[in-house]
Order: C-alpha cells, then structure tokens, then sequence
C-alpha cells in the first residue's frame, strides 16, 4: 500500500497487494479491485485477468470467471486448453471425469467433493498436483517469485470461498467504450461516473493527471468498470495525438466520444477584455474539441460506428453582458455540431450536443472568476441551478437511444432559471 500511496501508476504493487490479499490474506473480496486496478493501468498483464477468473470462479460468479478467463486467452493463447474450457463451464462437461489435471471438482464447506448449482455441477480450479498446468513459471517485471507459494494456498482459499459471494452489481463491465475530455471536475467527472456504474469502459482525460488517478481508482474500486486515464492539453495538438496513439490497441476504438473540456476565463465588456483569456477560451472550447474531434472520428468512420456528444451552452444561443468571447465559442460549438453531423451521418455516426444554463457542482464559475470563490458562489445564490450529475444523465440518456434515434440538443436549465439572465432567486 505504500509502494502505491508513493506511485499510483505501480502495476507491480497493485498486483503483488491483489495477490497477497487473494491468497494470503483470504480476501478474494477486496483483491478484485486491485487485479482490475492492474488491469487499467496494463490491460495487456500476463496473469491479472487468469487471476481474476480464479478469483470469480472460486467465488461462484460463473459469469465473470468465463469473461475474465476469456479476456486471459485473448492477451496468452497458451491458457486456452480443453481442460480450462471445462473447468470455466465452456467445454464438454462430460470429459471432466477423465481428467487428471489442474482442475478438479469443487469442494463445499459441507466436505461434498461436487456442488450442484442450478442443476450444472461446479468445478473449480485447485492446486491439484500442485502445478497449475498453463500457470506461465515466468513473472516478468520483476513482480517477485511467488506464483508457485500462491498455488499451494489457493486450495485452502477456494474451500473457504466456495460459499462466500461478491455483492452483487447489476452490471458486467461493457464493450463499449466512452471517451470523456475533462473529467476530472464538474460535468465531465459526473459523466465518467454514470458511465463508469452503468459498466462501460471509460477514458477520463483532463490535465490533472493525479486527480485522473485518484478518480479512477475510486471508480474501479466501486464499480465493476474499466477505467483509462490520459493527461494532456486539449489546446496541444500533438499531445492530443500522441496521448491517442498510446491508447492501448483494445482502448483506441472510441464509441462515443462526449466533448465535454471548456472554460469560461472573466466576464469583462468587450472593451475591456483580456485577450489572454479570449486565446484561452477560443483555444480550448473551439480548438480543443476539433482537436480531440479530429483523433478520434477518423476511426469511428472507419468503423461505420459512433456517437460524438458536444457540451455546449445555452451561451451559445443567448448572450448576455460580460459574455461575448465565452459565447461565441459555444455558438461555434453549436455550429461545429450541426456541421459535423452533416459530415458524419453517412458514415453511422451520431452527433448530438447538451446545451446546459448554470450548472453547480462544477468549478465553472471558479475559473471564470479566477478563484475568487466568493464571487463563483454569488453566481448560484438563492436559486437552484442544475447539478453536475443531472447533465451527466441527460448526456448518458443521449448516448443510451436505440441505434436509429439521434437526440440533436438539449436545452436545459434549473427550473428557478428561465434563461440566460431571468432567474428566480428567491431561495432554494
Ligand atoms: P469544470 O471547471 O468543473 O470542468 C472543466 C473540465 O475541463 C475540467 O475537467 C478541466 O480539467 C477540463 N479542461 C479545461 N481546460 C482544459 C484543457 N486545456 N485541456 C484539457 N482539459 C481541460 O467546469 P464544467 O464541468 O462546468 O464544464 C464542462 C463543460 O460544460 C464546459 O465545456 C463548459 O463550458 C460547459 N458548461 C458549463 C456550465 C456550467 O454552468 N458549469 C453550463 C453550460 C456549459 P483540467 O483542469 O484537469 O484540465
Ligand atoms: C455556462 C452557463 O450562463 O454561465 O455555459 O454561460 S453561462
């Protein structure tokens, strides 16, 4: 644990405190988010996914032992033998009985030698003669030598655990994968969460790469999700690119794409504006999206497949005083929008925009009003503006239609606020 607390990106640690937990320490419970922590930070780990059906299998939950078992074969051929296959429940039940191998029939608590589940007998993996057949006997990256030590306790483990259960989640972890530009405050951070407890796989990116981190443990570590981080500059372009090129290759085929990275910087006339903060606000609501937009569509066209969602404003329809540089990015949003979904629905693609008024639970205003936060605060006094999680639910709703339906904009606001500049501030 501390070997994390000092890097969070340590593989080597979260897998060793995965193992020690699982067959050690008999928690097979609390090893699963660490195997899964492994596999965010290297999808491709030769033993985390093996681990994990293991783990799944011995705790009873079929389902997720096949898939992890499955994922184990696609990044090491070698593990996909017959007897895995029986063992995971895919094979020919009946060859069980000739086996001689790494899998043997559960044991119950009761001292049974075979549970009957669902009228499907139970076979679990065990230590058998010792070796675990298709166990690789090399662990690379220096993760130590304690494989071999590891099996000669899972047995005792996978007794205890034969009758305990993960709490169960309503979701298994999805296919699709969800690509969020800042996400690590405000909407963004509410979007990555609805995604991330629906089971999707998500990327989180922002220039906060330590908050990106500690997000997606605390995502891993309460639902069954998969979570990639990626740091960078939505203004830099080749950051934009290259953070892209090193996706890892199961990653890089974004399905829905929620451009969501903006600011506002200062709320000055147009006489008096600091052409810094318009730079900064042009560069990162136009620029960056388009640059995002630009990695990423070329393979969704490819594919025949995608959803692009924009997070746009109601800016950028009404202006109001001190607005003008924040709004007209947002009027190009809208724009750049309605413009790519010309471009883009021939090729199955859809684009859609959320055009939110004030939204809390953000540090929107914050950074408008460069950390004066009593001045941010005044913006929401006395009224209930929305919050971060309910454009991140209206965004998950977007994403969520039938195939053939694309939602174009919504236009949203707290029902205290009527537009722009009417609002309600009797009190919450
Ligand atoms: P927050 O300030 O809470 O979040 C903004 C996010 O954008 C952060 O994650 C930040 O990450 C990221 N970001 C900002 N600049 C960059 C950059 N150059 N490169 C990469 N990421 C960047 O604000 P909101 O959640 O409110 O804002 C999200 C979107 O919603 C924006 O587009 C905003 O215009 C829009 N919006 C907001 C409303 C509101 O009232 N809050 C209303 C309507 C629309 P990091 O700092 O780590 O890079
Ligand atoms: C954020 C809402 O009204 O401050 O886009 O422009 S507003």
């Amino acid at each position: 644990k501390k070997a994390i607390v000092q890097n969070d990106q340590n593989v080597d640690a979260y897998y060793m405190l995965a193992a020690l937990l699982n067959e050690h320490l008999d928690q097979p419970e609390n090893s699963v988010k660490h195997f899964r922590k492994v596999l965010n930070l290297q999808p491709k780990h030769p033993f985390a996914n093996y681990d994990l059906a293991l783990v799944y299998h011995g705790l009873g939950d079929q389902t997720r032992a096949i898939e992890f078992y499955q994922k184990a074969v696609a990044v090491n051929p070698e593990l996909k033998t017959e007897q895995n296959d029986i063992a995971f429940g895919i094979g020919e039940k009946e060859a069980v009985a000739s086996e001689s191998v790494i899998y043997q029939k559960n044991q119950s608590a009761s001292g049974d030698d075979s549970t009957e589940t669902n009228g499907q007998e139970h076979f679990a993996p065990t230590a058998g003669n010792g070796d675990r057949v298709n166990e690789p006997n090399e662990i690379p990256n220096g993760q130590g030598s304690s494989n071999e030590e590891r099996m000669g306790k899972e047995k005792d483990r996978e007794q205890q655990a034969a009758t305990s259960q993960l709490p169960s989640s309503p979701t298994t972890v999805k296919t699709t994968v969800v690509l969020v530009t800042g996400a690590t405050a405000g909407i963004g951070k509410a979007t990555a969460e609805v995604f991330a407890k629906n089971g999707y796989r998500v990327i989180m990116t922002g220039r906060r790469q330590e908050r990106l981190a500690d997000l997606a443990m605390s995502l891993t570590s309460q639902y069954e999700c998969a979570v990639e981080t990626l740091a960078f500059d939505v203004r830099d372009q080749n950051a934009v690119q290259m953070a892209f090129n090193d996706l890892p290759d199961d990653w890089k085929n974004v399905d829905i794409l929620i451009n969501n990275a903006g600011l506002s910087r200062g709320l000055d006339p147009i006489h008096n504006g600091n052409t810094e903060d318009w730079e900064t606000m042009i560069d990162t609501n136009i620029k960056g999206l388009l640059y995002v937009t630009r990695a990423i569509s070329p393979h969704m066209v490819g594919r025949k497949k995608g959803h692009i969602i924009n997070v746009s404003s109601i800016a950028g329809t009404e202006v109001y005083p001190g607005g003008n540089v924040y709004s007209a990015t947002k009027a190009a949003v809208s724009s750049l929008t309605r413009s790519m979904r010309i471009d883009l629905h021939q090729h199955n693609i859809r684009v859609s925009q959320v055009s939110p008024g004030h939204v809390e639970e953000t540090e929107f205003a914050r950074v408008r009003f460069d950390g004066d936060t009593q001045r941010a605060e005044k913006v929401y006094e006395n009224f209930q503006p929305l919050k971060s999680v309910d454009v991140a639910e209206t965004i998950y709703f977007i994403a969520t239609r039938p195939a053939h339906v694309n939602i174009q904009d919504v236009y949203m606001f707290g029902t205290q606020q009527a537009n722009a500049t009417t609002i309600n501030r009797s009190g919450r």
